[in-house]
């Protein structure tokens, strides 16, 4: 009886702790040991940090958004302006090598090729005695941002936590033990930068100061500061020239503060001593408890918008690094539903209004010479870190982008004047905090005239969320300048006589047919950025009631760019000829860009583009890189196939090492391009929210693709254009049960549903007819695609769908209920 008893009480408190664990926990019963892409990453936009959870020798790597190499710097290359009719004329005799060689000597900069992104250094906590621990556990609970590491060691059970303040704007440790009197350590900094210095000071703060990198030529000016300040509770605190000893105290609170004296891309007078004082003398004094309790209600005004359940299956019940392991084996749905709210913790941890964008590892990163410079490269990857900010509910954390986008856009000016002689501005397929716009890497890579114009769709997009015509008249310049571009520089392409943009490229991929140069003349996605360029530029002086002729000359030239090919493998053309080859598996799948992200392909409206977007999908593979898996899900959401959309989930959550030749996750669940690179986390947030929700086809589509292992769940929270919020959609057996939705600009709400729906008051809804009033809903006629003669292409056959238009008004909402 007394056994039977204990053992029920066994049980439930197993199955307590496993219920506590299914939570939104990223959790371990392992230490990180020297692995980086082990620790868990916190981060408050401006500060961010990777906590290794390991127990005698505790590291916390420091990360501060504006500490860059460099200084303000230009790297355009005039020289380019002189030989660009030469350049066009061998791309258009077919020289394409010959003219890659051209544009390597004058376009290419001989400046700096971007700065890096680099780290601050480390926070070491020594705890001497404790390398024999027991009961280890360390978990990143993305419900609170919040780290915590604990273990026992002689009977003491010791726990930290970690916290990047969003209001207080230092990073917190707190650190306790179970028995009074117990917490002894020593606290140091290190760092990779050259030029450092630590000390103590006599009220014995720890302190870092330091100036970056030098790099291609350009003086490393960013000064930064980090203090490190103990407050005590018990025991005492001591300080030799570079390190603090505490002993025998009952609990200490760590506040490290970390500023630099950067004020702007052009400006780097600010005081960074002051900076990083002030921020520490403001959050000292605080009470641990209210630094958390204010910390955790701002991160979560953002982070409890977004609800999703996807059911949960015995296998949460691992730690992640099993659960990753296990993925593609088994059923955890549980997984997805924790990658994807990573991915919205991730973008609130590292990009908040007024700091930097999340660059290509967010704001972590511990290398001096990062990969890929840990910049922000503009022809993929810092667009997929923004697609789920206005899905996801996340539209105040565009915001750093949409500033940089701005930014751009004056800096861009004098690259298009000196090197092309255009107006407007443009940027090539990087740049950095400076704000750099010229081309670089080498011809192959950095001859590409669209990252600038790729950018500037976000400031619209923006706006079909929030329909702010008052933030629309601020962004129209950059728009209008972007498209002022493309009016100067677009050339008739002499065999064809569209308007093309040469020199461009089909962002680092090239057919073989041109004896390996990647320039070329009117590569497919250079025709849909400048089709898209030139629309939203229309649409918003329309909106705005601008510059009627300009608008004139955009549709004439809109309408004389080339349209999208079906070629002879009744894929969609990369190129302007018909040379892809089947079983080029490259990573970017450039010219989907018509599918996703932007929405020139429609399997409603051009049902033979959709069908040959497939085929491209399938010629190319799905196991690639991080990011370009991540990009997949997207493209088999927008294709309606749930089940390959899921298929590409599977493939990026697995571990590093497992796909041959491919990315995966690391056991911190960050992206592996392989290295780590955030896009690919981004991405796959933004896959699954389009698997369930899309906006971008006339119509507010719900479970456009929901995959047969998701046949019941939910999602709350969601946003779609028109400023239309799903509070809450529920599904069961694949079909719609309860839907609400929350209109906050009214206007009419057109649905597209898999099976019928009532207003939850029994009334009948009218079904759809004609085309979408709502001028959110507006899309562009993409012009017929041409056809190769040997393409035997078809439209696919789609799943039946019901549509409805409902007139709302504005601040309503509106429940349904399936039928
Ligand atoms: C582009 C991609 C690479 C990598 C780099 C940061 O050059 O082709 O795969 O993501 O950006």
């Amino acid at each position: 009886m007394q056994q039977t008893f204990f053992f029920g009480l066994l049980l439930v408190s197993t199955w307590a702790f496993s219920q506590e664990k299914q939570g939104l926990k990223l959790w371990y019963n392992q230490t990180s040991g020297t692995k980086w892409e082990n620790a868990l990453p916190i981060g408050n936009g401006r500060l961010g940090a990777m906590v290794y959870g390991n127990v005698d020798k505790e590291t916390i790597q420091l990360n501060e958004h504006t500490v860059w190499s460099g200084s303000p710097n230009r790297n355009d290359n005039p020289a380019a302006l002189d030989s660009l009719a030469e350049i066009r004329k061998l791309i258009f005799e077919g020289k394409h090598k010959e003219a890659e060689r051209l544009a390597n000597r004058v376009i290419i900069t001989k400046k700096s090729h971007g700065q890096m992104f680099q780290p601050v250094g480390s926070l070491h906590l020594n705890f001497a005695g404790h390398e024999n621990y027991s009961n280890y556990y360390r978990e990143l609970d993305i419900e609170k941002a919040v780290a915590k590491t604990s273990y026992v060691v002689d009977g003491v059970t010791y726990t930290r936590e970690a916290l990047a303040s969003f209001p207080d704007r230092v990073i917190v440790l707190r650190l306790t033990a179970s028995k009074a009197g117990s917490l002894s350590f020593s606290a140091n900094y290190s760092s990779p930068q050259r030029k450092k210095v630590f000390a103590t000071t006599p009220t014995k703060d720890l302190t870092i100061s330091g100036t970056t990198s030098d790099h291609d030529g350009v003086k490393g000016m960013v000064e930064f500061k980090g203090i490190t300040r103990i407050k005590l509770d018990g025991g005492s605190l001591s300080s030799n020239d570079t390190s603090l000893t505490v002993k025998g105290a009952n609990s200490a609170t760590l506040f490290i503060s970390i500023a630099t004296n950067f004020n702007n891309y052009k400006d780097v007078s600010g005081d960074e001593e002051k900076r990083a004082a002030d921020h520490l003398n403001k959050a000292y004094p605080k009470a641990y408890a209210t630094i958390l309790a204010g910390h955790i209600a701002a991160y979560q005004k953002y982070f409890k918008r977004v609800k999703l359940d996807l059911g949960t299956t015995p296998a949460a019940n691992l730690p992640i690094d099993e659960r990753l392991k296990n993925f593609s084996s088994t059923n955890d749905p549980h997984l997805v539903s924790l990658y994807y709210q990573f991915g919205r913790y991730l973008l609130i941890s590292s990009s908040q209004p007024g700091g930097q964008p999340a660059n290509l590892q967010g704001i972590w990163n511990n290398r001096l010479n990062p990969p890929w410079d840990s910049k922000y490269t503009i022809n993929i990857n810092t667009e997929m870190n923004y697609w789920p900010a206005e899905r996801t509910n996340l539209a105040e954390l565009h915001r750093p982008l949409l500033e940089m986008v701005k930014e751009l856009s004056i800096t861009g000016q004098e690259t298009a004047r000196t090197m092309y002689g255009t107006r407007g501005w443009m940027a090539h397929h990087n740049t950095d905090i400076w704000r750099m716009n010229g081309a670089i890497d080498g011809a192959f890579w950095g001859m590409w005239t669209a990252g600038g114009a790729w950018l500037t769709q976000h400031l619209w997009e923006h706006y079909l969320y929030n329909g702010d015509k008052t933030y629309l008249a601020t962004v129209y310049p950059a728009l209008k300048g972007a498209a002022l571009f493309y009016v100067d520089f677009l050339i008739e392409h002499p065999q064809y006589k569209w308007l093309v943009v040469s020199p461009g490229n089909s962002p680092e991929n090239a057919p073989k047919a041109h004896g390996g140069s990647s320039l070329d003349a009117g590569t497919t996605m250079d025709n849909q950025i400048v089709y898209d360029v030139f629309s939203s530029t229309i649409r918003t002086a329309q909106l705005l009631g601008k510059d009627a002729a300009f608008v004139d000359t955009l549709k004439q030239l809109r309408s004389r760019l080339a349209p999208m090919h079906i070629g002879q493998h009744n894929q969609l053309q990369e190129w302007l000829d018909d040379v892809d080859a089947p079983d080029d598996h490259h990573r970017h799948v450039s010219h989907l860009y018509g599918l996703f992200p932007s929405n020139q392909i429609s399997p409603y409206r051009t049902p033979e583009l959709f069908a040959a977007s497939r085929n491209t999908l399938l010629q190319r593979g799905d196991v690639s890189t991080g990011w370009s898996m991540g990009w997949k899900v997207n493209w088999w959401a927008k294709l309606q196939d749930g089940n390959h959309a899921y298929k590409l989930i599977q493939n990026q959550l697995t571990p590093l090492g497992v796909n041959p030749d491919g990315g995966g996750t690391y056991n911190n669940l960050f992206d592996a391009h392989p290295p780590f690179q955030i896009d690919g986390n981004f991405g796959c947030t933004s896959g699954i929210t389009e698997m369930l929700l899309q906006s971008s086809d006339a119509a507010v589509h719900l479970l456009p693709a929901l995959p047969d292992v998701w046949p019941n769940g939910s999602i709350g929270g969601l946003r779609a254009w028109g400023g239309f919020e799903v509070v809450d959609l529920q599904w069961k057996d694949a079909k719609v049960v309860k839907l609400v939705v929350k209109s906050t600009l009214g206007g009419n709400l057109r649905l597209r549903v898999p099976n019928a729906l009532k207003l939850s008051n029994g009334a009948s809804l009218k079904v759809a007819t004609g085309k979408n009033p709502n001028p959110f809903y507006q899309t562009e006629e993409t012009p017929a695609p041409i056809v190769s003669a040997k393409a035997t292409i078809k439209p696919l056959e789609l799943k039946a769908t019901l549509v409805y238009d409902v007139p709302t008004q504005k601040g309503l909402v509106y429940t349904f209920a399936g039928q």
